[in-house]
């Protein structure tokens, strides 16, 4: 899999509020820390020590790293205490467009991701073990030439499943005024992407809607002689749009935004150059590790940063499941409803909490037996607060009416004993149903 990639600069406006999710301390299930000391690592080029490598290959196997990127574990001099005696250097002198001869990090045993992100491309299988929801990744790093003149040191760092699907971006630069540090995400802005058509899914994808990778300076002006860290936590929620990606920088959360999850749901270019709203082949993507990069060009493009460039050093990521507040809430409903204006329908539905359940239902049959509605798949599902107290249930994903495939939105919320319950549907075809329960039971708490 290979990509461009284009970045709209300059738009440093968080507004990711409403990503917000409470989380719980994770348990690691699964991690990795490398300091690149002896006797596990030695000096030279990290290509083949301790699972380091090029893009992930069948079986197991491994490409190699391009011999010509300007990268080693080297002795240190001078560098932060931290770092040990020996740290792993790279640097831009040779810049490349390509992804699968990048140096990538070991893989973990236990992947995470979506539910239904995809860990595999065209038969190649590029992490596995027991899916997680959350991953956590964290670096330290310092100029490579503190004393020296910088002149266009960059390097960027991504969690990856192995073969350059890249689910979130850091870029190191150093300056003279000292080191900065990039985020880039991907944003659908509304009207959504969904599931159901072409069309449907090509708002997830356009331009003119503001549908784009954006970058964010989150740091600056850092000190090139010391050490810094920069740590990724990243929550996966099922469904579009609702990824939390928390940037922190020395420690100090600097930025709170999405992944590239809906890059790869909705962008053709990520999708052998179609998309056609379809689940089962537009998804999410898994991660396992850190692809390290050097972009921005072809060839030897910073001659003046041979041997210079950034130490890394403390490097550790982990796969984790957390659980979530949004755990404990229900929705259940089967019910009959009204729309006020002589139309009635009946409707069914079932979720435990927010991520995907095997039992997750919605259903809708109206009386004038013109829309037979069944889920297929429950992609997000939210609980809120309505402003006069109700709990209020959320539900999207995809399913079929009269038998066609469709992407629906299902609200319904309990007013509890005083007032109605209210219920609606909308689906991509153009159906729509909001009305209110006559009979039977509805109930979100
Ligand atoms: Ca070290
Ligand atoms: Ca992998
Ligand atoms: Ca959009
Ligand atoms: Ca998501």
């Amino acid at each position: 899999m290979r990509f461009k990639r284009s970045v709209s600069i300059g738009l440093a406006v968080a507004g990711a509020s409403a990503l917000g999710i409470a989380t719980s301390t994770p348990a690691w299930a699964d991690s990795r820390s490398i300091n690149f000391e002896a006797p596990t690592y030695h000096t030279g080029s990290i290509d083949g020590q301790d699972g380091w490598g090029g893009q992930d290959g069948p079986g197991n196997t491994q490409g190699p790293i391009n011999p010509l990127i300007d990268q080693a574990v080297v002795m240190n001099s001078g560098a932060p205490a931290s770092f040990g005696q020996q740290s792993w250097r790279i640097s831009n002198f040779y810049t490349s467009g390509s992804f699968g001869d990048m140096p990538f990090s070991p893989n973990l045993v236990n992947e995470a991701g979506e539910k239904h992100a995809f860990n595999s491309f065209a038969g190649v299988q590029y992490s596995g073990g027991v899916r997680q929801n959350h991953f956590d990744m964290r670096l330290s790093f310092t100029s490579a030439d503190p004393t020296g003149l910088e002149s266009d040191s960059y390097v960027s760092m991504s969690p990856d499943r192995g073969d350059g699907a890249r689910m979130s971006y850091i870029r190191l630069e150093d300056h003279p005024a000292g080191l900065s540090v990039f985020f880039d995400d991907y944003q659908d802005h509304a009207p959504f992407g969904a599931y159901g058509t072409p069309i449907t899914a090509a708002n997830g994808c356009n331009v003119a809607q503001g549908d784009d990778f954006y970058e964010y300076q989150v740091a600056s002006g850092l000190a090139r002689d010391k050490a810094h860290t920069v740590r990724l936590s990243i929550d996966f929620l099922d469904g579009p749009r609702n990824d939390v990606v928390k940037v922190y920088v020395d420690g100090d959360l600097v930025h709170t935004g999405t992944t590239w999850e809906d890059y790869y749901r909705w962008c053709p270019e990520s999708n052998q150059g179609v998309v056609l709203g379809d689940p089962n082949r537009e998804q999410s993507r898994t991660v396992d590790q850190v692809l390290f990069r050097v972009g921005g060009g072809q060839g030897t493009t910073h001659p003046q940063n041979l041997g210079k460039g950034f130490l890394i050093d403390n490097l550790s990521y982990a796969s984790s499941q957390v659980e979530r507040e949004c755990d404990n809430h229900h929705g259940d409903g089967d019910a009959d409803v009204d729309n006020g204006s002589g139309q009635h329908g009946h409707a069914k539905f079932h979720k435990d909490g927010c991520t995907s359940q095997g039992d997750d239902n919605a259903q809708f049959d109206d009386d004038q037996g013109t829309h037979h509605f069944q889920s297929t798949s429950v992609e997000s599902a939210d609980f809120t607060t309505t402003a006069s107290g109700g709990n209020m249930l959320t539900m999207s994903g995809f399913g079929l009416d009269n038998g066609n495939q469709v992407g629906f939105t299902m609200v319904a919320v309990d007013n509890g004993a005083l007032l109605p319950a209210t219920y609606s549907l909308v689906l991509t075809d153009g159906y729509t149903f909001a009305g209110t329960v006559v009979s039977g039971l509805l109930s979100v708490a």
